[in-house]
């Protein structure tokens, strides 16, 4: 086993990533028809990419077999969690598209979540966006799995859940302008 260097590391040090502060966070929170829900997404910029963390408790669930559900998760390109009465997150709008490629090759495209008796802990990299890209756009929790092929955004129904990525505070030693 190889310790691995500081410098031309082909990986990326996932401890000391997420031992870090990120560069940006998303606090989400269910529709009103989905109290419960709630978790941190946070964004850290890495060489490779963005990792993405999230944590989301209060999912939906089931206690019968072979029924533990599946949420279709992306950033779209709306900047606040509002909406209407028939879908309350409505101005988030579609999934976050800088290229105009087709879903699932959508920048804002991200792997489901699968919850656990309610509870969801993701870990990914992604990097079809920067940090400085989705400041400010909003991440969705869907009701459904995203199929990955259905357009313009995987049929993956409606969406329960929402948070806006914002900016963190950055700490002193990062303040160098
Ligand atoms: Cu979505
Ligand atoms: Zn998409």
């Amino acid at each position: 086993m190889s310790q691995s260097s500081s410098c031309g590391n082909s990986k990326i040090n996932l401890l000391s990533v997420l031992r870090s502060r990120p560069q940006a966070a998303a606090s989400i929170t269910g529709s009103e028809q989905y109290p419960d829900i709630s978790g941190t997404v946070r964004f850290y910029q890495t060489n490779k990419g963005v990792v993405v963390w999230a944590e989301i408790s209060g999912l939906p669930h089931s206690a019968l077999p072979c029924q533990e559900q599946i949420f279709g998760f992306h950033i779209h390109q709306g900047t606040t969690c509002t909406g209407n009465m028939d879908d309350p997150f409505a101005d988030t709008m579609s999934h976050y598209n800088p290229g105009s490629c087709e879903h699932p090759y959508h920048a804002g495209d991200m792997p489901p979540l699968f919850g656990n008796n309610g509870f969801a802990l993701s870990l990914f990299l992604t990097d079809r966006f920067s940090i400085n890209e989705v400041i400010g756009k909003t991440v969705i929790i869907h009701d459904h799995p995203d199929d990955f092929t259905t357009q313009p955004s995987g049929n993956s129904g409606t969406k329960i859940a929402c948070g806006v990525v914002q900016r963190a505070m950055r700490s002193c030693q990062n303040m160098l302008s």
